[in-house]
């Protein structure tokens, strides 16, 4: 994507992972001079083997009286828990400070369309669904932001672009202009980050303010309550609409459907595939081309994602669910399970998951919130020691099977992955490996 307007202009980039490299990618095709720097030499390193024509010189040693823009990686803090000393260098001098997203809605063409999603949990789902639907309906449609690609690496030509906003990007954005917003279940996340929950709500809020209309979920009471209280075009959402999508919308024309047979769990995705919905109406795509859409999508990996059976055991990979509320989606799709939780626990650990503990057969505790989290089990589930994915795959799988009933070992960690793993997608790997290897080892013993 080409930044004509940063022609000859200099530019300073801060953060040189995925997001600062594609903000390098669109500046040095633009013609832009360009101030690369990150807090990690080896990302320094990485990016100079990769734009020889960027100037990485250290931005305390760069002439600030002429960089009139910086450009911020999400995860580089701006104002909690406090501002990165970039942040405070840039404001000094009066620089701008904007973010991937706001250079890319800078060039995006008035006839390409925006929906943004954001909230806690589900929206790289419902982003993905939203784009499923829509490519089914035969619209040139490009996904990203915060669920992977970054938006300057998107194709330059989609009609339609399906955005994941974290309240990282929010937080950094001061325009925002997106055709349709979807914003839902909003629950303690990046507390540390935001400095508190309001801020955090009000980073959120940015995505509908900047919004010609708002799907809104209303099943969570922070949500709901921006629902009622938000005086632009608005429409609610809500689980309950499932399986019929009753929309209860009267103005915008949203008609009832159904839906059956879909590939993805249920119970799990009502809120996101009621969004999709809502979305894909008000973009006029008809309604049998929608549910269609909505059967035949497969999923994200990572999430509530059923990987197979062995015997009487299912084995559910949700390695993505990183915090308590993300794990009470998968634990409420399923009965007797096997549950491998722990890792690095996020404000309030798992308490707020104890009123669904029955539903726990036997809890697999892993990680450094292993004595934490038994201690929150107390005698009210059964639960075991594990510290690590390999003793708990292997410990599970042999009581599951044993138990000779239809059980499920669910990987919902509840916490984030950072205390044994690079990322979640490399504990969501390792416990799929692990599931191909014991059901190719099983079928050999079969045979
Ligand atoms: N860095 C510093 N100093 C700091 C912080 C970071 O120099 O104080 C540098 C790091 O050394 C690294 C670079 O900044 O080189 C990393 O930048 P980044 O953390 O912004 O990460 P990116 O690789 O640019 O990825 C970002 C999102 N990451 C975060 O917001 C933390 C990715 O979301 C997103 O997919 C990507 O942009 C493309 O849009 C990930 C994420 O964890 C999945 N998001 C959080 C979430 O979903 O909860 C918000």
């Amino acid at each position: 994507m080409q930044l004509s307007k940063y022609k000859n202009q200099n530019v300073a980039v801060f953060g040189l992972g995925k997001t600062g490299l594609s903000v390098i990618n669109a500046l040095v095709k633009s013609g832009a001079r360009i101030y690369a720097w990150d807090d990690n030499k080896e990302q320094i390193a990485n990016a100079k083997m990769m734009y020889r024509e960027c100037n990485f010189i250290h931005p305390k040693e760069c002439n600030w009286h002429e960089i009139r823009t910086l450009i911020l990686s999400p995860g580089v803090p701006i104002s909690y828990p406090t501002p990165h000393w970039i942040v405070k260098l840039a404001r000094s001098y009066d620089c701008k400070i904007k973010s991937d997203i706001e250079l890319f809605l800078e060039v995006k063409a008035t006839n390409q369309k925006i929906i943004g999603v954001t909230g806690t949990n589900g929206k790289s789902t419902t982003v993905s669904l939203i784009g499923h639907v829509l490519k089914s309906a035969g619209k040139k449609v490009a996904v990203g932001g915060n669920l992977g690609v970054p938006v300057l690496d998107l194709e330059r030509d989609a009609e339609i672009y399906v955005i994941e906003f974290s309240s990282f990007q929010l937080e950094l954005m001061d325009k925002i202009n997106v055709d349709i917003a979807v914003l839902f279940n909003i629950t303690p996340d990046h507390i540390d980050r935001h400095g508190g929950m309001e801020n955090y709500i009000a980073t959120k809020l940015k995505l509908i303010n900047g919004s010609e209309i708002a799907v809104i979920g209303c099943d969570n009471e922070i949500t709901a309550d921006v629902f009622n209280k938000f005086t632009g075009n608005k429409i609610s959402i809500s689980a309950s609409m499932l399986p019929f999508l009753p929309f209860q919308c009267p103005n915008t024309g949203i008609q009832p459907g159904h839906v059956s047979d879909m590939k993805i769990n249920l119970t799990s995705n009502a809120e996101n595939i009621a969004a999709a919905y809502a979305v894909c109406k008000l973009l006029k795509i008809d309604n049998n081309t929608i549910i269609d859409g909505i059967k035949s999508f497969p999923g994200l990996k990572h999430r509530n994602e059923l990987l197979g059976k062995i015997e009487n055991v299912f084995f559910v990979n949700d390695s993505k669910a990183t915090n308590a509320k993300s794990s009470e989606k998968a634990i409420l799709s399923y009965k007797n399970i096997y549950w491998i939780v722990g890792g690095r626990s996020k404000e309030g650990g798992i308490e707020s998951l104890s009123e669904h503990f029955t539903r726990i057969r036997k809890a697999f505790l892993i990680g450094e919130s292993t004595e934490a989290f038994a201690n929150v089990m107390g005698n009210k589930v059964d639960c075991m020691k594990c510290y690590n994915l390999e003793n708990a795959f292997e410990l599970a799988f042999e009581e599951a099977i044993n138990s000779k009933e239809e059980v499920t070992i669910l990987l919902s960690p509840a916490c984030s992955s950072f205390d044994q793993w690079k990322n979640f997608e490399e504990r969501g790997d390792t416990f799929c490996r692990m599931f191909e290897n014991l059901r190719y080892n099983y079928m050999c013993c079969l045979v």
